[in-house]
């Protein structure tokens, strides 16, 4: 009984949110503005791959970012440095951003002025998946130092994102992991995969395309 009255609030829950995470949408869309929502283990590297793709892009498409995080303040600083507009989103105790915080961010921003908002999630592999912000694409990173069976054990969070990316591969060596067959699990769940490194830069070609891409898309 108990059981049963937990799955339906929970139901309600992630239906309400889904109902705010579409108005999301529709704002963004009447604005021209694509929505990345990028999941992820912590420490997988979501932070850093955003940077580089402020670096990359920031001169060619207005961008804005949206930091969320239990303590949002350390990663809004990071992005803050590389001169774009940061929205922090703290979650409190809350393991996933949710589309009321969402819509809460989206008021501080002036979305004539962008055409990409990047969402950093909070970092795990649980939690974020069932929770539609308004997002165009959504993107889980996980690194090689997590072991090579991490993205095995967390089929659901791949089933429900567009791209799946594994960084940290300068690393594989010394943790003895095989991110090839990191690659080959996301597969099976998600319809693109691709390995990257910060560090070398390997990937990070195909990451930036993925955000082009995203943009220019009708
Ligand atoms: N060697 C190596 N280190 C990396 C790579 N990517 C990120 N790091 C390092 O890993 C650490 C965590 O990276 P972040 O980008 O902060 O990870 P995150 O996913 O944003 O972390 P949370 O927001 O705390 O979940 C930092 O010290 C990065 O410099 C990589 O490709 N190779
Ligand atoms: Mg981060």
């Amino acid at each position: 009984m108990h059981d049963i009255s937990k799955i339906e609030l929970g139901l309600d829950l992630i239906e309400a949110n889904r109902a705010l995470g579409l108005k999301n949408r529709e704002l963004l869309d009447k604005k021209g503005v694509k929505a990345v929502n990028v999941m992820g283990a912590i420490g997988s590297g979501k932070t850093s791959l955003i940077e580089l793709a402020i670096d990359a892009l920031g001169s060619e498409i207005p961008m804005a970012v949206m930091a969320g995080d239990v303590l949002a303040e350390f990663d809004a600083m990071r992005f803050r440095k590389k001169g774009v507009k940061v929205v922090p989103l703290n979650t409190g105790k809350e393991c996933h951003l949710d589309a009321h915080l969402v819509q809460h961010g989206l008021e501080e921003l002036n979305l004539q002025e962008i055409k990409l908002l990047m969402v950093e999630n909070v970092g795990n592999l649980i939690c974020p998946s069932e929770f539609y912000l308004g997002e165009h694409l959504r993107v889980v990173i996980v690194s090689v130092t997590e072991g090579d069976d991490i993205v095995a054990k967390h089929p659901v969070i791949f089933k429900e994102a567009d791209v799946a990316i594994v960084n940290k591969v300068d690393l594989a060596h010394l943790v003895n992991a095989d991110p090839d067959k990191m690659i080959k699990d996301a597969l099976i769940n998600v319809p693109r995969a691709f390995k990257t490194s910060v560090r070398t830069g390997e990937g990070i070609g195909e990451w930036i395309e993925l955000l082009r891409e995203t943009v220019h898309r009708g």
